[in-house]
């Protein structure tokens, strides 16, 4: 097999190449022919200096992370680093594109490092739930201080070439079109240049008030992860001791998160996400239709989150409304949720402008007709959505795409009311439209493949995941949510006070609890209909004027900022409902509490996967990662039941009086997973 790395003389300077598509990630056969070209150079009298580069679209963006797991082969990371830091002849990196994890952990060996314009550099591996593992956490304090090492690898977010330039971390920015050229003379330059700056020989100053003000600033987004703490650790570890000390510290550290649970999780789901964006029986290479302008019908809170994607991507949307004063309303949101942005300095005011230039409101459907696809983000009801439906068939230009974002009703029925069904499919984007990742393409009957592959390829400019739904009431992720809302009942009329149920789900690491959720969203939803009603728990509540967090109680009290406490109201509501039915007071730990709520929807995921509704269990994790804010470090629900044991899910169903779905069954006696 030929190597994916090459070598190439410069006269005096030697090149060595990598050409390990599609981003150069490092596996065996690239560690060996690193050290092979290091070798080279060191033993050619003739060379004077080297420059590591890579072909292709990026510098080595890490670690294979599919090597992980495996038994090791060729020589180690650490090791061929060592060797590059070692060598008596200085060695330039030659950065674009990323250079990540253990690809920045080489430039970090190399004694220079010169990147073009455009270049990230950065050590995302804590969002693999790791620690840069290949002298990262040691060598980014000693050459740039503690606090940008924290930021740098607790946080895995990547830093642009400039703010590397400032920290000492790249030495020049060079040409964009000229790396090559442009690190030979830099090479040249400090060939002869002694001693080598070797970032192992440097010191870091122990900075403590940093890392207390990082750990703290921090402490929610950490919560329930054990990456971020090693690498702070790690990083602490490279202002107490030698540096070998510190190496032995991040292996110790490495080891122990990648034999965990965690890391496996955040793994899984690294290339679950990936996979979600394949259709398995539509071929790769299927001809995309061009989507260069987008029409949203409807300006509220979702059809402005959903056009507010479009915009963010430089793709120009006309939004309809039927009231002017609802149209202004809409694009008025939209316009101060930019200029918050831009507050907070995410954007500049000129961007807002040109976002805000490329949106075009109207009160005529019939401006939609030069759109390549049409959103409708109108009242869920399936009347009104058909009489839009058949306006826009009359509307739209041959080949658009009529997509509609309900959120469980059935787009067949919305698709047959066309001329078209072919061209149309359902877009469910999750609130906020602009914020949340997911959105679930809902495969119609009829959809055609083509329309299918182009809203999934789109997903990715406009920052979504996307993940391909069957038609089923819910498509996947309401469908499993709404198995939860029976057994938090059932438990509340056993006597666990809402509160309880709440923090169970929050300490395993859910956003919200199922009352918290509710009051968000209104608990008088779909209670207004008939006001006289007092059927359940939660008509109760509404009647009361408890509807959540807009009347500032609802399951919870709500101070002034929206701080719940519990209420002693509906404690004595749900006493009343308990004491006239015949329920017996039951005691829940929090496993069983946790049990009780998510074996059912780990149930219903194997009826989705058992109809063909979702393509593959991978697929349903990444719905409720992105869509519900399930904890990565757990993978998703289903790769969370594989880890509890499917045994147990059964029965512990089966305890509950559910029944089992065939396929969780069938596996669990096969000790199969999902
Ligand atoms: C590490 O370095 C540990 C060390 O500290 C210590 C060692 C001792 N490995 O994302 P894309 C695949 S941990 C294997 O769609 P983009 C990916 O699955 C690593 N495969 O492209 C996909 O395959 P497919 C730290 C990888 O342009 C294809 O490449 N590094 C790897 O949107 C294209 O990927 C990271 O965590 C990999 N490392 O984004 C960086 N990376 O086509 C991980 C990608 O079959 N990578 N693949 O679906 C990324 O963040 C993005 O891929 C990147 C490109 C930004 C580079």
């Amino acid at each position: 097999m030929t190597s994916p790395i090459r070598t190439e003389r410069h006269d005096d300077v030697l090149v060595i190449v990598s050409n390990n598509p599609p981003v150069n990630a490092l596996g065996a056969a690239v560690r060996s022919g690193l050290e092979a070209g290091i070798k080279e150079g060191v033993a050619d009298a003739s060379i004077k200096a080297m420059v590591i580069r890579c072909d292709g679209r990026t510098f080595f963006a890490g670690a294979d992370i599919t090597e992980f797991g495996k038994p090791m082969q060729g020589p180690g990371l650490g090791t061929v680093i060592d060797m590059i830091e070692a060598s008596d002849k200085p060695v330039v990196a030659a950065i674009h594109g990323t250079a990540l994890g253990g690809g920045c952990e080489v430039t970090l060996g190399c004694h220079y490092r010169v990147a073009v314009p455009s270049a990230k550099i950065g050590t995302p591996e804590v969002k693999l739930g790791l620690l840069p593992g290949a002298g990262g956490t040691q060598r980014i304090p000693r050459i740039a201080g503690v606090k940008l090492a924290l930021q740098m690898t607790a946080t895995g977010d990547p830093i642009s070439a400039k703010a590397a330039h400032e920290a000492g971390l790249i030495d020049r920015i060079v040409g964009e079109d000229s790396l090559e050229a442009d690190a030979i003379a830099f090479a040249r330059e400090v060939a002869d240049t002694r001693p080598l700056p070797r970032a192992s020989e440097k010191t870091a100053a122990a900075d403590p008030a940093a890392v207390e003000e990082f750990k703290k600033a921090n402490a929610r987004k950490f919560r329930g992860f054990d990456a971020p703490a090693a690498n702070i650790r790690c990083v602490e570890a490279s202002t107490t001791g030698t540096f070998a000390d510190g190496i032995a510290i991040e292996r110790d550290e490495f080891m122990k998160l990648m034999m965990g649970t965690q890391s496996a999780a955040q793994r899984y789901m690294f290339f679950a996400e990936r996979q979600a964006a394949k259709v398995d029986d539509i071929p790769a290479d299927t001809q995309l239709r061009k989507i260069a302008k987008v029409g949203v019908v409807g300006a509220g809170t979702m059809g402005g989150g959903i056009s507010m994607n479009f915009l963010s991507a430089g793709i120009p949307v006309t939004i309809v409304e039927t009231a002017q004063e609802a149209l202004d309303r809409g694009v008025g949101v939209i316009r101060k949720n930019y200029e918050n942005s831009a507050k907070k300095g995410r954007f500049t005011q000129e961007k807002v402008e040109a976002m805000m230039g490329i949106l075009i409101p109207t009160l005529d459907l019939n401006d939609l007709a030069d759109c390549d696809l049409i959103i409708e983000a109108i009242y869920e009801n399936m009347d009104v959505k058909k009489e839009l439906f058949g306006k826009l068939d009359g509307i739209a230009k041959q080949g658009a795409i009529l997509a509609s974002n309900t959120s469980y009703l059935n787009v067949n029925e919305m698709a047959d009311v066309t001329s078209r069904p072919g061209d149309v499919i359902g877009m469910h984007f999750f609130s906020p439209a602009n914020v949340m990742k997911l959105l679930e393409v809902v495969r119609g009957a009829k959809t055609a493949p083509d329309v299918l592959a182009t809203v999934m390829a789109l997903a990715k400019p406009i920052g979504k995941v996307a993940v391909v739904s069957g038609v089923c009431p819910g498509f996947i992720g309401n469908r499993m949510l709404s198995q939860r809302g029976g057994p938090a009942n059932t438990m509340l009329m056993q006597g666990v006070p809402p509160e309880r149920i709440d923090k169970a789900l929050t300490d395993f690491g859910m956003p919200m609890g199922v009352y918290q959720m509710s009051d968000l969203a209104g608990v008088d939803i779909g209670w207004h209909r008939d006001p006289n009603r007092i059927e359940t728990i939660r008509d109760a509540l509404a009647a009361k004027g408890r509807w959540g967090q807009k009347t500032k109680k609802g399951w919870y009290d709500y101070d002034e900022n929206r701080n719940p406490s519990p209420s002693p109201e509906v404690a004595e509501i749900i006493e009343e409902f308990r004491s006239k039915s015949n329920q017996a007071r039951r005691d829940y730990t929090d496993d069983e509490i946790i049990g009780a709520l998510l074996y059912p929807m780990v149930n219903e995921g194997a009826k989705i996967l058992d109809e063909g509704m979702a393509q593959r269990a991978s697929d349903i994790d990444v719905v409720w990662i992105y869509g519900y804010g399930w904890p990565v470090y757990r993978g998703g629900p289903m790769f969370w039941a594989n880890t509890v044991g499917l045994d147990k899910v059964v029965a512990g169903l089966e305890k509950n009086g559910v029944p089992v779905a065939p396929l969780l069954k069938r596996k669990a006696e096969a000790g199969e997973k999902f």
